[in-house]
Formats: C-alpha cells, structure tokens, sequence
C-alpha cells in the first residue's frame, strides 16, 4: 500500500476473518458481528484504511487490501490477548460499563497491557495518516487512543464512537484509572454514544472528576472543544429487506416452521452467549408461562441461538453452563416426544439462515440486562416486510429509544415480561401489523448509512 490514507478506521479487530480452505490455502472473509456489519459499506465507499488485530495471536502480517478496503494488521502477543482483550477490555470494562451485571475484575497487570496496546494502536495510525486525515476510533478497547494520536498528530480530525453503555458516574468512579480513561477520550474531537444519556454521563463526569467546563453537549479542555453527542446505531434496512424477500428466504422460512411443527407461537431469541443479554430471563419467563399453561404444551416453539463468545472467560464458561442446565431442565418438564419446547443452538448463523429464522418468528424476544444498542432487534423489524412478527424489548436497550412500539419489558421483571409475551401471543394481526409498520418506518429512515453520515458529518464540520 505504502501511501497514506486521509479516512482511517481503528477498530480492535479487523473487518475480516482468516478461513482456510481444503488446499490449505488462506482466503479472507467479512467477520460477522456488530461493528463491521456497520462500517464496512462505508469504508468501501471512502476508499480508506482499516487498522486492527487480525485475529491470530503472536503472527505479525503486512498491510493488505480484501473486501474493498486497505486492512492494516496490528499484532497481538498471546499474553496481549489474555490481557488487553480478554482482561482489561471484557473483564473490566465490559461488566463496569454495562451496569456491573457481573463483577469487574480490576488488575493493574491488565491495566498495563491496555495502555501499551493502545499506544501501538496510536503508533500505527499515526504513521499511516495523511496530513489533516480524518480517524475514526471505534470502542471501549481504544479509548487512550484518542489522546495517544493527538500527541503524535495534532493536524488530524479525531472521532471516537462508543458502542456499549456509558455509565453514570457512580460507577465509572470506581476504576483506579479513571482519570486517565477520560483524559484518553477527550482527545478527540467528537465522542459519539448510542443513547443521549451516555452522552450527558460523560459531560458530568468531566465536570466532576476534572473540573471541565461545558456548554450544551460542547466540554472545553486544553483550548479546544470536544463534543459529545449521541448517534444511533443501526443497520442496513434495505439490504436485509430485499434478503428477506428473497423467495428462497421466504421458502427457508416456511421450511423452518414446518420442521419444528408448525407451532402456533414461534419466539426466537438470538445472542452472542453474554450475561449482559439476559438470555436466562427470557427462558425462565417462557418456563414459568408453561409451568402455568399459560402457554399449553405443544403451543409454542422457543428458539434460541447462542453464539459462542470470548469463551475462555471465566464469567463466560460459567454463563454457558447456567443457560445449558436452564434449557435442559425446562425442556425435561415439558417436552413431548417429538416435541421441545426449546431449541438451543450454540452456534454462529449465517446471514441468509439468519434472515429465513427472523421471518419465520413471530415473537422476537430481546431482554439485555443493558445493551448499548442492539441490532438484532433492529435485524428482525428490517426482515418483517409481511408486518407480521411482534418485537419483544427490554427498556435497557438503546433500541429502546427508537423502537417504542415494540412490546417494552424491564427484565428485571419475570412476572412483566410473561405478561409481555402473553400480549405479543394474544394480538391481533391487526394490532402487530400498525407496531411493526411504525417500527419499519424508524428503522428504514434511521438506518446505517444515516449513523455514520451524520457521525461523520459531525467530525467534519
Ligand atoms: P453485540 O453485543 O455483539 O454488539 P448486537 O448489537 O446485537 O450485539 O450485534 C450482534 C450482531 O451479531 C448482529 O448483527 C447479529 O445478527 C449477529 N449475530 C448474533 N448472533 C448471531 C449468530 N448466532 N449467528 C450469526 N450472527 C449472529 C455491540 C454492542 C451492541 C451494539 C453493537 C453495535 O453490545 O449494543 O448494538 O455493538 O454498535
């Protein structure tokens, strides 16, 4: 590649993933997930460079160019991997920011390694920046960057997007490194978050922990400004509404019905396996409503896709065991030969076999204990061009904000959310094809395009 790029993504990961083929060769393919389902279409439109790990500890590789775009590889040891990534970012970091739903371990070895990943991550940018670049810095496992960049380059436009909750200040507080966090953040131009309350738990926490002053959403630091404001996440509505109508989807999905036997009732649950997503409420729910036959056996089909995730975290493996001990004592109490009442799948989809499972639902059941955003409650409303299909959202969800007419749970809550799926069962056609017509409409004028042009129009003006 050699030149430098004046649009820069720095993300972990790359937006690809290493699959080898029977002949042993490699080849590069587009990773599934969050992130890169967002960005890719625009990186490709702007010609731009992607640094980020590559996925294989220990291996170090030359720039490359897939997919459309320039992938520049950053290393990871091992040790960085356990550390940085599997420590500081999603044992500490990850629990703290989404409300402490688990215990975050706090390490000053992790904290460490956090910094020195940082700054190679800033290293490389700075190098592979044109003059006056614009870099968009992605997520909670980079956020010294920002600062780290504007030390070695203060000519370039900095953005950061954060795509998990930030939280209150209560909480954030408790992090022995949280004034360094901050200062790390503030080196950008623009911080983006998914909800305005991110936004605004930032604004107080500058204020509080380094006296900053602010106007609006404008900090002011160091002789400059630094905005922080919200920015929705969303996803590419009219791609998977045209995946959705394709006839094959269409006819997967009637296939799907047909092989789990035609149920009155088909809810669908799908999840990386996280103990933010509040997987084990949902199934308790569904298992207290048969307990009651308020749901009778044979009436309803639960699916449920668990993605395996960061599995060689403690609290992780531990999750796994929970849901897979749930979903066997429930389907002992209540399975009929021929019959579960739900189907787990530990396993990744494809897009397509995601798409035919979307429609195929008609309850979508999406209960986080917090989530940034959500996409798949997002996914599921882009698929439902037949208006059927009704969406069940926990309130501490960022989809929340938008998806009002969604059937809105605190999951918290066990008795409110079998009430929730006993009204999403019991409505009318009528009355779930008006909520999923409005839903359609948010999601189809909010979509990914609008998030990152707007984010990006912010960054630039
Ligand atoms: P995640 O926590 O990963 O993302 P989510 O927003 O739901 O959560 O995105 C998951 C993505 O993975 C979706 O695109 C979904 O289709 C896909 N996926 C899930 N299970 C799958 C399976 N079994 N097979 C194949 N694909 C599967 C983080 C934040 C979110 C935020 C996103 C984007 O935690 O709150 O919405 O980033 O900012």
């Amino acid at each position: 590649m050699g030149s430098r790029s004046s649009f820069l993504i720095v993300a972990n990961r790359l937006p690809v993933d290493r699959s080898i083929g029977p002949d042993g060769t490699a080849t590069w393919r587009r990773s599934p997930g969050g992130l890169v389902t967002a960005i890719a279409p625009v990186m490709q439109s702007r010609d731009g460079a992607w640094l980020g790990w590559h996925g294989a500890p220990g291996e170090e590789l030359e720039p490359f160019h897939d997919d459309g775009m320039n992938l520049i590889p950053i290393p990871l040891s091992e040790e960085e991997v356990q550390l940085y990534y599997e420590g500081f970012s999603n044992a500490t970091l990850w629990p703290l920011y989404h409300d402490v739903v688990a215990p975050p371990v706090f390490s000053r070895e992790m904290w460490e390694t956090y910094k020195a990943v940082n700054l190679r991550f800033a290293e490389a940018t700075a190098e592979a920046a044109a003059p006056g670049a614009v870099v968009w810095v992605q997520d909670y496992q980079l956020q010294l960057v920002p600062q780290m960049l504007r030390e070695r380059r203060p000519d370039l436009r900095i953005g950061f997007f954060l795509h998990i909750p930030f939280p209150p200040v209560e909480l954030f507080w408790r992090l022995p490194w949280r004034t360094e966090l901050v200062k790390g953040l503030l080196g950008a131009d623009l911080v983006g978050f998914q909800r305005p309350g991110g936004a605004s738990n930032f604004i107080r926490l500058c204020r509080r922990l380094l006296g900053l002053p602010y106007k609006g959403n404008e900090i002011f630091h160091d002789d400059r400004v630094v905005t922080a404001q919200s920015f929705p996440i969303s996803v590419d509505f009219g791609e998977l509404d045209k995946l959705a109508r394709d006839p094959q989807i269409v006819h997967r999905a009637k296939e799907i019905r047909f092989e789990l036997g035609d149920p009155e009732h088909l809810l669908l649950g799908v999840d990386r396996l996280d103990y933010t997503k509040g997987i084990g409420t949902r199934l308790e729910a569904f298992g207290e409503l048969l307990d009651e036959r308020q749901v009778e056996p044979g009436e309803a089909v639960f699916v449920q896709i668990a993605t395996p995730s960061r599995e060689r975290v403690e609290e992780y493996r531990r999750l796994r065991d929970d849901i897979e001990l749930q979903v066997g004592r429930i389907n002992g109490m209540h399975s009929m030969i021929g019959h579960q009442p739900i189907q787990y799948l530990h396993q990744a989809y494809d897009r397509h076999e995601l798409a035919a499972l979307y429609l195929a639902a008609d309850i979508m059941v999406v209960t986080p204990l917090r989530d940034g955003m959500n996409l798949v409650a997002k996914e599921y409303v882009s698929c439902h061009h037949d208006l059927r299909g009704a969406l069940v959202l926990s309130e501490f969800a960022g989809a929340a904000d938008e998806l009002r007419q969604a059937y809105l749970v605190n999951p918290y809550d066990v008795e409110g959310v079998k009430r929730q799926i006993l009204a999403a069962m019991r409505a009318t056609p009528h009355e779930v094809a008006r909520r999923m017509r409005a839903m359609r409409r948010r999601v189809s004028t909010y979509d990914v395009d609008r998030w990152a042009g707007e984010f990006l129009t912010a960054l630039e003006s």
